[in-house]
């Protein structure tokens, strides 16, 4: 006779859902900043692109409300080893926003309110792969968690996510982050475990 014991499977991801290696599971979301979390209404957000050759593209909150949104349900992986399985989203496709914006650029630095900064290529935000959120689990973003809007990039660590994003910068060389040049990788994968650089 076997006996199957429940217990073995409740660590287990959902059915058709795949952890990272070196990643664990976790059902909360926890809270990671690099410093103290800048408080910023919506009529005081703005989001501005800028290319290599000095044009500056512009959004306030109304602008970005005109835009039409989508609903991601994406799994998110820190480098600290928790991922998240199914988080649900709502935010504008990077795809919309950069429509209209000429660029030869290869390269973007994405900087935040409060300072922080990830760079990361700019075909990484292209092709339905990521999102200026503003929403999640059909709520208001939570200020802790980069509202009144963050970068959503699930495929590459969270640290790319920039939380209270500010500027998108098109760039032709590849300039390092906040964590970029603190020894994190560049591109950072959690698939091919591109935690710190070398890896
Ligand atoms: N502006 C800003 N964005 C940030 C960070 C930060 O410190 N400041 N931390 C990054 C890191 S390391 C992670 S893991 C995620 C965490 O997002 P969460 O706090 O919503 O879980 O935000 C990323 N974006
Ligand atoms: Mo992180």
């Amino acid at each position: 006779m076997t006996i199957i014991s429940r217990g073995f499977h409740g660590r287990r991801p959902p059915a058709g859902r795949k952890l990272p290696p070196g990643q664990y599971e976790t059902t909360g979301f926890p809270v990671l900043s690099a410093g103290p979390t800048p408080r910023l209404a919506r009529d005081e957000w703005e989001l501005s692109v800028t290319t290599e050759a000095g044009k500056r593209h512009s959004w306030d909150w109304a602008a970005l409300m005109r835009l039409p949104s989508e609903t991601p349900t994406v799994d998110l992986h820190c480098v600290t080893k928790w991922s998240k399985f199914g988080s649900q989203w709502q935010g504008v496709s990077l795809d919309v926003l950069l429509a209209d914006v000429e660029t030869a650029a290869e390269n973007v630095l994405v900087s935040s309110y409060g300072g922080y900064t990830t760079n990361l290529p700019l075909e990484d935000l292209l092709d339905g792969k990521a999102w200026i959120a503003y929403g999640y689990d059909g709520s208001a973003l939570a200020p802790e968690h980069g509202g009144p809007a963050r970068l959503l990039v699930p495929h590459l660590y969270l640290w790319k996510s920039a939380k209270w994003v500010r500027g998108i910068e098109l760039r032709e060389d590849d300039t390092p982050g906040f964590w970029e040049s603190a020894g994190y990788h560049n591109y950072g994968d959690p698939w091919q475990e591109q935690r710190y650089q070398g890896d």
